[in-house]
């Protein structure tokens, strides 16, 4: 029965995808376009909801908020014709499907470095979604200075016709990068005239923003710490009592 389903839901995303994902030239006015792009934001609204409830979990269950806050953006025609000729490709949807990634987009900003990885590993984990890859800009920060951590995921979308599996970027970063990338992205990422000297000041600010980051963290897991051994010292100290009350 299972696997009957499966089969139904493969020939569905072929025809589907084979619908789609032609040579054909881009035309954003087409009714073919709008369709495609239906479908990206079907899937950063069902990733939203996604993460919106694991941010809601977390809180009630554990008391535990790692999410400040999330963004979700999808890009502009203009832009993916853009992006498609920056990197050599061709005007057809099946470039675009291809090799546009950030068609959707989401951005996550947690409080902590801790957090992006407890995310990251969370994300991971939502039943249906596929990972297609994964890059830790914390780790090895760009030569820009730029600092987050990456995924391409597929999210399945269900639509009449049959089910297909569609691209989101989600950018997970701490506040401080999200600082840092917000101000650099306006001053430098898409400008080529800005001097060495201040390219070279931007790295600087951006490690010194890390080095905030990591002091936040030290700082976080002392407090943390404290806060778990004064309640152990209060249950032990009510032990005591409770002892002393019945002698
Ligand atoms: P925008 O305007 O933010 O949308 P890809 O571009 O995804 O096909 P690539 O180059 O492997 O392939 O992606 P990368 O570098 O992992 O991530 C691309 C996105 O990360 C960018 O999207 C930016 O949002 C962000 N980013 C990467 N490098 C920098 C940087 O040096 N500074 C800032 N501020 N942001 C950066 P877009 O589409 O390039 O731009």
């Amino acid at each position: 029965m299972g696997e009957q389903i499966d089969e139904q839901n493969n020939n569905l995303f072929m025809t589907l995808n084979s619908n789609l994902v032609t040579k054909e030239k881009i035309d954003i006015n087409s009714i073919k376009f709008k369709k495609i792009i239906f479908l990206y934001e079907s899937a950063l609204k069902t990733m939203n909801l996604n993460i919106e409830l694991l941010r809601d979990e977390l809180k009630l269950f554990s008391n535990y908020e790692p999410i400040e806050y999330i963004k979700t953006r999808i890009k502009k025609p203009t832009t993916i014709i853009e992006k498609l000729n920056k990197r050599n490709h061709n005007q057809t949807y099946e470039d675009m499907f291809r090799y546009v990634s950030d068609i959707a987009g989401i951005r996550i900003v947690c409080n902590f470095k801790k957090d992006i990885y407890y995310i990251v590993e969370r994300l991971e984990n939502i039943e249906g979604i596929r990972v297609v890859s994964k890059k830790d800009y914390l780790q090895e920060p760009k030569s820009s200075g730029y600092m987050s951590y990456h995924m391409i995921i597929e999210v399945p979308v269900r639509i009449s016709d049959g089910i297909v599996f569609i691209k989101v970027e989600i950018q997970i970063r701490t506040l401080a990068m999200d600082f840092w990338a917000n101000i650099e992205h306006k001053l430098k990422y898409k400008n080529d005239e800005i001097s060495k000297r201040q390219s070279n000041n931007l790295v600087k600010y951006a490690k010194v923003i890390n080095n905030i980051d990591d002091n936040m963290q030290v700082c976080a897991d002392k407090i943390s710490i404290q806060k778990y051994e004064k309640m152990v010292v209060n249950v032990e100290q009510n032990g005591k009592d409770n002892k002393k009350r019945i002698l």
